[in-house]
């Protein structure tokens, strides 16, 4: 398969920071001397004590640890806000838009960011938070939630962020799982015109969250709210606290933030990153992967319940500086513009968002792009899913009209920031391809049978090294950790995906290989739709299957089972999917619902999900061996009965 070759323009190969050689110099530095390499690296942060040590780490059973500049000691919020007061204290640090356009936007300095910060935090601390405390946050895309995260990483409390599209449930077991005593959420959020009863949700979740002892309710539609025992508004709190409050010196390893996310197996992980080296990956790969330079407006139009909101709306544009817009609502609400006139009422030079946002407005055609002038424009990401070529060259030559690189990142909540990405200035792009690893990461592709495949070839990906950004243990179940991602392929970290690399050493992520999916550039565990399923009191038995889907990338089948005497129905399948709504959120609703008699499984009675995919897939005429089925019959059925 030949691709096409985007070269690097020549204006970018001339002035941006780092050209084709520096790449080639910075990836031979970090392969060859990695210990002087990052702590020349480490040097862009603001230490209170400079680390002496850089990675020490081994991904092996018997000595299995990972741990970047563990002698230093450093505070990230310090290095997002208080280090940038002399020079660009009144430079805006966070531009914020409202999800009605009609409505004004707000915009912080650093000074005034510093002391909404310092505020938040003391109004923490007012309430019981300390170092190592654990605080869940559940929030709408305000302002509030980026001083909440920030105020947690100045006294050193642990945040959590859930996604305000989490259910009650959800939110539920994230607060349990890691122990928070302190939930911080808003009276309602705002989406594309609708409101989202976020205090109503603590409040159902707080029955089921015995940890749960104080809710800090910020005040941002105004909506009725109840408020009880537990709760405080914030903006009452706020009244009583100063705006001086010193950041606490964290070591490099203390950890800074959970965000739980989807396996194949069980309820979601909460990967736990660390201070310095998280820190240090989302400053370094922000300036990297998207040429930073001061004076450009960024925008990451991701939400900051999700990984790619808190390393490019959050750490790495505030360590490093820059202005960030953080947008309240929908990319195409109220309109198929709305995106691109936010771009040009700021100034937008950087965008970076996901391909299945692109495929939604891709199919309202050129005209709501046209209509509007993006000159401001300079560089594009995209992040959460493979990009196909298709929506890839409408970025680039509608959306960008040929000016503007895609800088398509490669990466996991578990890798902190971006590891396989183009950078602008040194590699020329491919429609698809994330492109080549960024210096410090060392790719691999392992077959089946754990050998490490050469060349142009398919595989499993693994990263053979530890890098500052990687995340350090699943919180409260480290087995879970070395189990999950260290003993596919021993002494390497298996990240789940399938990738191709092709004759010039590109890489092109082809999906996970496991039991996860991907709906919307989200990940979603099988097995947690499934349990939700299953909670229900007509259905026996589920599994659900990924499927392919124009926008979402890749919508969810589910295949059900009911119980004795239940009839199907397509009432029951609307009610079914309503409850997994209800259960989990309306990211995990299922796109279709099949009634099945019984589900395919072996002798053995393990279900046989490859057929179970191909079916969802509309591939029926390839189903491959069935043979070593229970009862082969039961494929006939499910063919039959394939809906969509
Ligand atoms: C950042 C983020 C991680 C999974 C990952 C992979 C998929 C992310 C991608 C991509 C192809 C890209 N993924 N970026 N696949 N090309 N540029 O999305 O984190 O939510 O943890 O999802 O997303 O399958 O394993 P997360």
């Amino acid at each position: 398969m030949t691709a096409d070759l985007f070269p690097v323009p020549d204006e970018w190969a001339t002035q941006a920071r780092i050209d084709a050689a520096g790449y080639d110099r910075l990836y031979a530095a970090a392969k060859d001397g990695p210990d002087a390499f990052w702590l020349e690296q480490a040097k862009r942060l603001d230490w209170i004590e400079a680390p002496q040590k850089a990675g020490d780490w081994s991904f092996d059973e018997a000595d299995f640890h990972i741990e970047w500049f563990a002698d230093g000691t450093l505070n990230a919020a310090a290095n997002c806000l208080d280090r940038h007061l002399i020079e660009r204290g009144d430079q805006v640090a966070i531009i914020w838009e409202p999800d009605v356009p009609t409505e004004e936007p707000r915009r912080f300095t650093y000074r005034e960011l510093h002391a909404e910060v310092c505020r938040f935090a003391n109004v923490l601390k007012a309430n019981g938070a300390t170092k190592g405390d654990r605080v869940t946050i559940y929030m709408p895309m305000i302002p509030e939630a980026a001083f909440a995260v920030l105020a947690c990483a100045r006294i050193g409390a642990v945040h959590s962020v859930v996604f305000g599209g989490f259910s009650a449930d959800a939110l539920a077991g994230r607060v349990q799982d890691c122990d928070s005593r302190i939930v911080v959420t808003a009276d309602e959020g705002r989406r594309g015109g609708k409101r989202v009863a976020l205090k109503a949700c603590v409040d159902e979740a707080a029955a089921q969250a015995p940890s749960l002892e104080r809710v800090i309710v910020v005040r941002a539609t105004g909506g009725d709210v109840a408020m009880g025992e537990r709760d405080v508004w914030y903006h009452e709190a706020a009244a009583q606290v100063s705006t001086d409050c010193p950041p606490e010196p964290m070591n490099a390893e203390d950890p800074l933030f959970i965000l739980y996310t989807s396996g194949s197996t069980g309820k979601p992980k909460g990967v736990l990153h660390s201070t310095g080296g998280y820190l240090l990956w989302a400053s370094l790969t922000h300036e990297w992967c998207f040429d930073y330079r001061p004076g450009d407006v960024w925008w990451c139009a991701a939400d900051i319940g999700w990984v790619t909101g808190h390393t490019y709306i959050l750490y790495g544009p505030l360590a490093n500086g820059a202005t960030t817009l953080m947008y309240e609502g929908l990319p195409n609400w109220p309109d198929a513009s709305r995106i691109w006139q936010v771009v040009d009422r700021h100034r937008v030079t950087g965008l970076f968002t996901a391909p299945t946002a692109l495929r939604a407005l891709m199919k309202e055609g050129d005209a709501p792009v046209t209509a509007t002038d993006r000159s401001s424009l300079r560089i594009l990401g995209s992040v959460g899913e493979p990009i196909n070529p298709e929506a890839w060259r409408w970025y680039h030559e509608v959306v960008g009209e040929g000016r503007c690189p895609i800088i398509d990142t490669w990466w996991q909540t578990e890798t902190g920031g971006a590891l396989i990405a183009p950078l602008p200035g040194a590699t020329a792009l491919k429609p698809g391809s994330a492109t080549r690893p960024l210096p410090g990461i060392f790719p691999q592709l392992m077959d089946e049978k754990g050998e490490v495949l050469e060349g142009a070839t398919s595989g499993n990906l693994c990263i053979t090294g530890s890098w500052p950004g990687q995340m350090r243990t699943v919180w409260g179940d480290h087995d879970r950790f070395f189990q999950t991602y260290f003993t596919t392929y021993p002494g390497k970290y298996f990240t789940g995906d399938g990738c191709r690399r092709d004759e010039d050493d590109y890489y092109w992520i082809t999906g996970r290989v496991d039991d996860v999916i991907n709906v919307s550039g989200h990940r979603m565990g099988t097995a947690e739709v499934e349990s939700a399923l299953v909670l229900h009191a007509k259905v026996a038995e589920a599994a659900v299957v990924g499927m392919p889907h124009e926008v979402k990338g890749q919508g969810i089948y589910a295949y059900v089972t009911l119980n004795g005497g239940v009839a199907a129905s397509e009432e029951l399948a609307a009610e079914l999917k309503h409850w997994v709504r209800r259960e989990i959120g309306p990211i995990a609703t299922p796109d279709a619902i099949q009634f099945a008699p019984a589900l395919p499984k072996t002798r053995s009675g393990k279900i046989m999900r490859r057929i179970l995919r191909k079916i969802a897939e509309g591939d029926t005429g390839a189903l491959g061996d069935t043979s070593t089925l229970a009862d082969p019959a039961v494929v006939d059925d499910l063919v039959a009965n394939r809906v969509g």
